[in-house]
């Protein structure tokens, strides 16, 4: 964990958009705020799109802490998943040791880009033994049927299914044939149950549990991280929003069933897609600008950030090498300014940079207006020999930007 400088006064309460409810409406975490995002599937390099959701989250981090809250933040890591399987065979390397490296690379790239790392840390392959005992709960409860030797679990016995998307039946079951669902699969009783189970595969690696000889479903992952670690009713559930359905959704569902009580989170917050050549920055498609590669070229990784926080979160954006020259500038001037002697008393600077990220991470404005403070300070006006310091460190303290 970096230091985060630690700022005078006390940020404002922060209110974030939540999918479900489909507004803008105030966090209310407890003195320890709970939050879960998905993390990687580790089969290649961190891309600007998945930088783009961590980072977002960092500012939901930082916004809590600058509140007075201590945050539990959990993040797993999907270290078991098909894309895995078929890259090692793709690679001819082991899949174990293409998930240890781009974790480890994942997590250098983000402690680049100054992402505060989350409290507990966890791997789908740890998580085994657990979700195996969640899923014989879910048995216990009728709400688990096999189709061959593979285990479904039944959506329609959440009374909530579908309120986190919104979606209606037929979307849902379009984006679920798209995002890795099957709801075609003869013997299901519902096109949208979900997998939990997996019967060993021929070549795969499989684990022997309760349930059998085999791996977990995607979903069942992180509903038994979370869980487990946070418990029911946390904070804050994140990830981008190609996560809304059928993975947050589906979360959601069964730890409700597991529960028997709702909600499973209080706020369901997405980011936006980042873009490359026209579509969706995705591994699966292969248009990426890697954190690393760019890193490796001699890039500022503050200049990266810069031109990540360049956007409010909930749009989508297409990255672009003018985008990068912008936050390089703006980079640039920050540096100048902040190690000038004095300049225009920052405390008004302060407040609004806290009123723009409590008001739904409204990072665009918050940058506008440190580059207003920036361009007085140049241009000589002010003459308070602390406040380039307060810049500073507001910077560092709530947008993650370090000018040292
Ligand atoms: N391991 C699962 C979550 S449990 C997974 O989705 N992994 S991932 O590697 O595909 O994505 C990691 C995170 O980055 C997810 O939150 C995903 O929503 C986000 N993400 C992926 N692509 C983009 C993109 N182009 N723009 C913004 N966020 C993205
Ligand atoms: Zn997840």
């Amino acid at each position: 964990m970096p230091d985060v400088p630690v700022l005078p006064g006390r940020g404002h309460a922060l209110s974030l958009h939540d999918t479900r409810m489909g507004t803008v409406r105030a966090t209310e975490p407890g003195p320890t705020a709970r939050m879960y995002v998905c993390g990687i599937t580790p089969y290649d390099a961190t891309h600007m799109g998945h930088a783009f959701t961590y980072v977002t989250f960092d500012l939901v981090h930082r916004a809590w802490r600058d509140a007075g809250h201590d945050v539990h933040y959990v993040q797993n890591v999907t270290d078991i998943d098909d894309p895995l399987l078929e890259r090692a065979v793709e690679t001819g390397q082991d899949w174990r040791e293409i998930a240890d490296r781009e974790t480890a690379l994942f997590r250098e790239d983000m402690e680049a880009l100054n992402v505060l790392p989350p409290r507990d840390y966890i791997g789908a392959v740890e998580s085994i033994p657990s979700v195996a005992s969640y899923v014989e709960d879910l048995q216990i409860r009728g709400s688990v049927y096999a189709v061959d030797s593979d285990l479904y679990f039944r959506v329609g016995q959440d009374p909530s299914f579908g309120e986190v998307s919104g979606l209606t039946r037929p979307e849902m079951v379009r984006i679920f044939a798209e995002r890795g669902g099957d709801p075609d699969r003869p013997g299901k009783e519902d096109p949208l149950d979900c997998l939990v189970w997996q019967s060993e595969r021929p070549h795969e690696p499989a684990w022997d549990t309760s349930l059998g000889h085999g791996r977990p479903g995607w979903h069942i992952e992180c509903t038994a991280i979370a869980l487990d670690h946070l418990g029911m009713g946390f904070d804050v559930q994140g990830g981008g929003s190609d996560l809304v359905f059928p993975h947050h959704e589906m979360c959601a569902a069964e730890a409700q069933v597991l529960m028997q009580q709702e909600p499973f989170a209080h706020h369901y917050v997405h980011s936006a897609m980042v873009s490359w050549q026209g579509h969706k920055m995705s591994k699966s498609r292969g248009n990426l600008v890697f954190v690393s590669a760019l890193r490796h070229s001699g890039v500022r990784p503050m200049a990266i950030r810069l031109a990540l926080l360049a956007h409010h979160y909930r749009a989508d954006w297409a990255w672009t090498p003018q985008g990068l020259e912008g936050a390089e500038d703006r980079l640039d001037l920050w540096l100048r300014a902040t190690h000038l002697g004095q300049g225009p008393d920052a405390a008004p600077v302060l407040d609004r940079v806290r009123q723009a990220l409590a008001d739904d991470l409204r990072t665009p404005r918050a940058l506008d207006a440190i580059d207003a403070w920036c361009m007085a300070a140049e241009s000589g006006d002010g003459s308070d020999p602390d406040a380039p310091a307060l810049i500073a460190s507001l910077a560092d303290s709530l947008l993650g930007v370090r000018l040292a």
